[in-house]
């Protein structure tokens, strides 16, 4: 046993995280982009080198008043192909916020509409006129739309200007590709340890995250913050599924992920002081209810 906490389940031995909410897509290819360097990317390293990213009050509580509200079975559709370039999401969607934070992140707040919708009572129209798989994300632009959140990331990095969210270098281009495609597996491996089925597959899995940070080290602070040291497209495929495993295992077992493991306590930190991010955070309440009430009702014969 390590020094830090173990995952353990024996209390909680019912408790399986809902699949919908956590599985990962089992598309995890990474477009090869080409390695541009525009002004925001070296901006960007000077700020990571000297540990000086950028820095808003973390935001905490999400004020859900201050959101958009969700269009329902009820709302009239929106103009769809009518030129406008649109986000549709779910508030509670990981694979949505994965998206609605690239675009946060990208500065495209004022280019690309937000339009979230209602997926528990969901307007039949976006079905029929938006996107046949019925899911979010999807990225409605220049009379297509784009689904499955990693494409939907890389479609706004390449087609939208803002910082590149690209690796910058060949090395962290193919280190970002083995992460992206361990995304599915890591996920699998928490869901394990949460249903009882493995208790020692979490740690593994979090470790294997813990070691990922430490790849590219800050100079001046030895880790991350982030895991190709600028932040990218790999933070993001990450960060809505692992806020929402930090809570549940806080509050369902009362482990602490990050404890023995400074490099994801270090990422979680500085996550949480990017506006861009916090902005799209679920309330965590309102994701451990949502947690407990499916584990209940999975529970239930
Ligand atoms: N692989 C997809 C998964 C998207 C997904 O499953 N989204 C869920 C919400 S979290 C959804 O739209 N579910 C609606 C449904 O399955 O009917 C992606 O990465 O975008």
């Amino acid at each position: 046993m390590s020094a830090r906490a173990r995952v353990s389940v024996c209390s909680y031995p019912s408790l399986a995280l809902p699949s919908r909410d956590v599985s990962l897509p089992s598309s995890s290819l990474y477009f090869g982009r080409k390695s541009h360097r525009s002004s925001f990317d070296i901006d960007l390293k000077l700020r990571c080198n000297s540990n000086e990213t950028r820095r808003t009050k973390p935001v905490l509580a999400v004020l859900s008043s201050s959101r958009v509200p969700e269009l329902d079975s009820s709302s009239e559709p929106p103009q769809v192909f009518d030129g406008s370039t649109r986000l549709y999401i779910s508030y509670s969607c990981p694979f949505a916020q994965r998206a609605w934070l690239a675009r946060n992140y990208k500065n495209l707040r004022d280019k690309i509409e937000l339009v979230p919708i209602n997926l528990k009572n969901r307007p039949a129209w976006y079905k029929e006129k938006v996107y046949p798989a019925n899911k979010v994300p999807a990225l409605e632009h220049n009379n297509k739309v784009i689904g499955e959140s990693l494409d939907v990331i890389k479609y706004i990095d390449a087609n939208f200007e803002g910082p590149s969210l690209a690796p910058n270098s060949v090395e962290k281009e193919a280190f970002a590709d083995e992460l992206i495609s361990y995304t599915d597996s890591f996920s699998k491996a928490v869901r394990s340890t949460l249903s009882g089925e493995d208790i020692d597959a979490a740690d593994v899995a979090f470790d294997y995250i813990e070691k990922a940070l430490s790849k590219y080290k800050n100079p001046k602070y030895k880790r991350g913050p982030f895991f190709l040291c600028l932040f990218s497209l790999v933070d993001i495929a990450y960060i809505p599924f692992i806020e929402r495993f930090h809570l549940i295992f806080k509050d369902v077992m009362n482990v602490d992920i990050t404890a023995g493991r400074p490099n994801l306590a270090y990422w979680l930190k500085e996550m949480n002081t990017m506006e861009h991010y916090t902005e799209t955070r679920q309330d965590p309440q309102e994701i451990i209810e949502r947690y407990k009430k499916r584990a209940q009702a999975e529970a239930r014969p």
